[in-house]
């Protein structure tokens, strides 16, 4: 950077992570390709309705035959890590038992075409693709699963610990466990409160356990992936200070507990809350929290992936039921229109980053931050050998001064990732919905970095934002 483009820069610290992410079943097509086993999404996806488009993800981008092509794209991009995931039934194709070579030596390609062109790989090694034979024995409700996960992150540790210094053990166990087993929306598509606060501990112990055989593989950083929301009233989303009646604090308190804290505290405190343990035990018991499951759980890791999309809204409404995604949120309302929203109808909220980064630096003092999702799904615009998409371009400029705005005031954070690389198979959503920085046609497999593309290498370039913001409608002018 030359001293001129840094007086007009808002840099980021030196150093600075940039990156992009996808995930295994939503990216690399090739199901049935050199020994991969049958993984939940196989299966869910095939179920009638589950899907918006009905379709699966047997194909996706083909990433699996096309990796090196879209080495070549974040090369161009300027990015410094790349986060994807590992398909658990790549590699122990029935979840345990015996280890697939072939669905190795793919992990390996990818690795090493990534550090020949200088981007550090950021593996994870559970993006929701479970493999099915673990499912059919009770899936991650069976405190079986915990260790089958931990065998098969040995395993990938043993193959690619020598390239690869950062893992990441889970991805989101709040979605894995509430969509897939709490209301079925994702696979596995069980519909049970008691099974998904069983699997959101079994998923918590898995963490615990992957830490423990990665640390002693020697892994230099670590990180777990938890999707968070600030819980917010309405009026608090236009001003954070405004004060709150007391019922309105009580429902942000309780449902903060459990979309948040839940999964934070026994990862950084090595507990659950205390406002938590009744809703799980009137829910399932707590038969399935074992002595020194929380010691396991509490294992230090370096960093906190967080993942952010959008605020959660609440306030208190006597006689409202429980929320279905959320048990326990009797008397509770969950107000959707509350400011613009993207095209899966999230609402927009920036401020919520920074609000969040700087929570978790009070709350949860000596963990170090990494933004490993965010992005937005909107319509793009092709036009030639360009594709327009200016709204999210908006939305990940805005997010960045947000998480700009955090380090400024002493969040601790390291990097950010951009969900996604590519357009990809967007779960019940299906091909529908764009999240990518690079626009796939998914007829042809073509690739064309988007304008929202183009703009990132310009930030990455520059390690940093425009001090003047370019002259396009703010968030606030089109709300
Ligand atoms: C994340 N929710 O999923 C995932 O990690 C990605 O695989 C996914 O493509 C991305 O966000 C966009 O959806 C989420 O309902 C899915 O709160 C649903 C929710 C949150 C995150």
């Amino acid at each position: 950077t030359t001293t001129a483009m840094r007086g007009q820069t808002l840099a980021f610290p030196d150093g600075f992570i940039w990156g992009a992410a996808t995930a295994a079943y939503q990216v690399e097509g090739a199901t049935r390709a050199d020994g991969r086993g049958v993984s939940i999404w196989d299966t869910f996806s095939r179920r009638p309705g589950a899907i918006a488009d009905a379709r699966t993800g047997d194909t996706a981008c083909d990433h699996y035959h096309r990796y090196a092509e879209d080495i070549g794209l974040m090369d161009r991009l300027g990015l410094s890590a790349y986060r994807f995931s590992i398909a658990w039934t790549r590699v122990r194709p029935d979840g345990s038992g015996p280890v697939n070579q072939a669905g190795l030596d793919f992990y390996e390609r990818l690795v090493d075409g990534l550090l020949a062109a200088g981007i550090e790989p950021y593996p994870a090694l559970y993006h929701w693709d479970l493999p099915q034979a673990l499912e059919d024995r009770g899936g991650w409700t069976d405190r079986d699963t915990a260790y089958r996960f931990a065998e098969y992150a040995e395993t990938v540790q043993a193959r690619l610990g020598d390239r690869v210094r950062t893992w990441m053990t889970v991805n989101e166990p709040w979605v894995a466990s509430v969509l897939g087993y709490g209301i079925g929306v994702h696979a596995p598509g069980r519909n049970s409160w008691a099974d998904a606060f069983r699997a959101a501990h079994h998923l918590l112990l898995a963490h615990g356990l992957g830490v423990r055989v990665l640390r002693a593989g020697g892994a230099s950083q670590i990180t777990l992936n938890v999707n968070l929301a600030p819980v917010l009233t309405p009026g608090q989303v236009n001003d954070p200070a405004v004060a709150l009646s007391p019922e309105d604090a009580e429902a942000v308190d309780r449902v903060d507990a459990l979309i948040n804290r839940q999964f934070l505290d026994p990862v950084l405190r090595g507990e659950y809350p205390a406002r938590v343990l009744p809703i799980i035990e009137r829910v399932a018991g707590l038969g399935h929290i074992r002595d020194g499951d929380l010691a396991e759980i509490g294992r230090p890791i370096d960093l906190l992936g967080v993942n952010y999309y959008t605020p959660c809204v609440v306030r208190s409404m006597p006689g409202t039921p429980a929320n279905p995604a959320y048990p326990g949120t009797e008397d509770i309302e969950f107000p959707g229109a509350f400011a613009p929203t993207t095209a899966t109808g999230w609402p927009i909220v920036p401020t919520g980053l920074s609000q969040l980064l700087l929570r978790l630096t009070r709350d949860y003092p000596g963990v170090g931050l990494l933004v490993a999702e965010n992005g937005a799904a909107f319509d793009d615009v092709v036009s030639g050998d360009r594709v327009h998409d200016a709204d999210r371009t908006a939305f990940l400029e805005s997010h960045l001064r947000a998480a700009h705005a955090a380090i400024e005031a002493g969040a601790d954070l390291r990097g950010y990732l951009v969900w996604s690389l590519l357009d990809n198979f967007e779960w019940a959503e299906g091909y529908n919905k764009r999240f990518g920085i690079v626009h796939v046609d998914f007829g042809t497999q073509r690739r064309v970095l988007k304008d929202s593309g183009l703009w990132y290498r310009e930030v990455i370039r520059r390690n940093g934002l425009w001090k003047e913001r370019a002259r396009r409608p703010t968030l606030e002018e089109v709300a």
